[in-house]
């Protein structure tokens, strides 16, 4: 590491006390930059690392509610809009118990560099609350996500920053977070929010688009090495939209899905997991994953969702949530003669582990690169609503899948330029990062 991006890290590290992810998520970026900063001069002059590691805004706000019992509650709300060098402020929100600002930070940053990587105009922003949905009423739901709105709305616009999903917040949500922002504004502003209902301009394929997008990725990925999906055995973690949409694409692509999992644990069906049953448990019923042993008495559970990585795959796919996959796990996934390694989630493989990854030449496909086919696709949400339209099934996922190969073309040619062939992670870092930076350097220092 040189002098310079040793003391940017350094002075982020004192001035954002105690937010470990945050650190772990400027590191990996700001080491693979190294020889962008060697070529490139000028963006050392112009303060590029100082000021991008450093929030445009960081809003935190009380967000009161009433429980079914008539208590109050009161959770923490938060939007960080990161970098708008190349559009409004884009990126999801999430309801999970272990939101804090420093979790919102690392998703903000590394949504700057998705974005980019996406060839869309939208720059890198996130929120969330530490509010869990889990165990709540629709009521209890629909009163939270109206209080979260009544503070959010004066933040965001169709031209300065739309939210969207992430872990705890679907289509249900949306709706709820849309019809509050709608009746304050008094206007039927469809660009504010993506992830929308499909007959109130949502985008047919933004349900589907993130596991869709990463396993296009994958199969791109195994094309190069004259493979594919079909008859691959893939292991895959969570049971959320990413998981349930990859698993599906798997599926159609001739590969067997043979384990998904939930913060309980994880289910292995050595026939291969029905997707219907899954469906039903976590989108209709919103139960837990172990439901699914009592309809397929081929499957068994094991309540331990780390375990997950142990059994043996071709092709591992974490699309949980971040660190779910450590250094052990990635060594089990190694000694089990794992092909490929392919980030749904945000961060999911820990420092550690992708070190495994890249000592044993697994494929490995970094999360800015794999996982951006879901915010690609709210990008064309906010196309349509532009334009008043409503795309077909096939024109989205037709151009889904275009933004997917050239996301893998970019980030390996990036990285060949830079002399480390092979390594998707750095190429997506670093073009990611010179289209921002080089937006950033035209734009002034503002
Ligand atoms: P969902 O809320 O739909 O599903 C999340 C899944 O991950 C659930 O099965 C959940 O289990 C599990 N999970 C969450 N936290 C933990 C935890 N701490 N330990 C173990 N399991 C956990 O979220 P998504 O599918 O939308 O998101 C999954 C990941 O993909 C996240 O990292 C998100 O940032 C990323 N992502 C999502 C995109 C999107 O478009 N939705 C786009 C790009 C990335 P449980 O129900 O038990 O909590
Ligand atoms: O992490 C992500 O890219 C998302 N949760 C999707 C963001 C979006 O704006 O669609």
């Amino acid at each position: 590491m040189s002098q310079y991006t040793t003391r940017v890290i350094e002075e982020m590290m004192e001035r954002n006390p105690n937010q470990p992810e945050f650190h772990q998520a400027i590191k990996e970026v700001v080491e693979s930059l190294e020889p962008v900063f060697e070529k490139n001069p000028e963006y050392k002059e112009a303060g590029i690392l100082e000021r991008i590691v450093e929030p445009e805004r960081q809003i935190m706000f009380r967000v009161p509610w009433v429980d079914d019992e008539g208590n109050v509650q009161v959770n923490r709300g938060f939007r960080v809009q990161y970098n708008s060098a190349l559009g409004p402020y884009k990126g999801g929100l999430r309801f999970h118990p272990s939101v804090n600002v420093g979790i919102i930070k690392f998703l903000g940053f590394e949504q700057i560099f998705k974005n980019a990587l996406t060839g869309r105009p939208i720059g890198g922003g996130k929120g969330g609350s530490d509010f869990d949905p889990k165990g709540k009423s629709d009521g209890e739901i629909m009163r939270f996500c109206q209080s979260f709105m009544t503070e959010l709305y004066r933040h965001i616009g169709p031209d300065l920053d739309v939210p969207a999903g992430d872990i705890g917040v679907g289509g249900r949500e949306i709706g709820y977070l849309f019809g509050q922002y709608k009746r304050i504004v008094n206007a039927y502003e469809a660009g504010v929010l993506t992830g929308k209902g499909l007959n109130w301009g949502g985008s047919l394929a933004r349900t589907e688009a993130t596991g869709y997008g990463l396993v296009y990725l994958v199969e791109e990925m195994l094309k190069e090495q004259g493979d594919s999906i079909a008859d691959k055995e893939v292991v895959i973690s969570g049971s959320g939209n990413v998981a349930i949409y990859a698993t599906e694409k798997v599926q159609e692509l001739g590969g067997k899905v043979v384990a998904l999992s939930d913060s309980g644990g994880y289910v292995y069906d050595p026939e291969g997991i029905k997707l219907d049953t899954v469906k039903e448990i976590k989108e209709v019923r919103r139960g837990r994953i172990k439901e699914y042993v009592e309809e397929h008495p081929s499957a068994e559970f094991t309540a331990d969702s780390s375990a997950i990585w142990q059994i043996d795959c071709d092709i591992a796919l974490p699309c949980a949530t971040q660190n779910e996959l450590n250094e052990e796990s990635a060594q089990a996934l190694v000694d089990n003669d794992v092909i490929l390694v392919g980030e749904g989630a945000n961060m999911p493989s820990t420092p550690k582990a992708i070190e495994v990854f890249k000592e044993n030449s697994i494929l490995f496909a970094p999360a800015k690169a794999a996982n951006a086919g879901g915010v690609a696709t709210s990008a064309i949400e906010m196309t349509q609503n532009s334009m008043r339209e409503s795309w077909t099934f096939e024109r989205v996922e037709g151009t889904l899948k275009g933004i997917m190969i050239n996301i893998h073309k970019i980030s390996s040619q990036t990285a060949k330029e830079y002399g480390m062939e092979g390594d998707l992670a750095a190429g997506a870092n670093i073009a990611g990062f010179l289209k921002v930076a080089d937006a950033m350097v035209e734009q002034g220092v503002i």
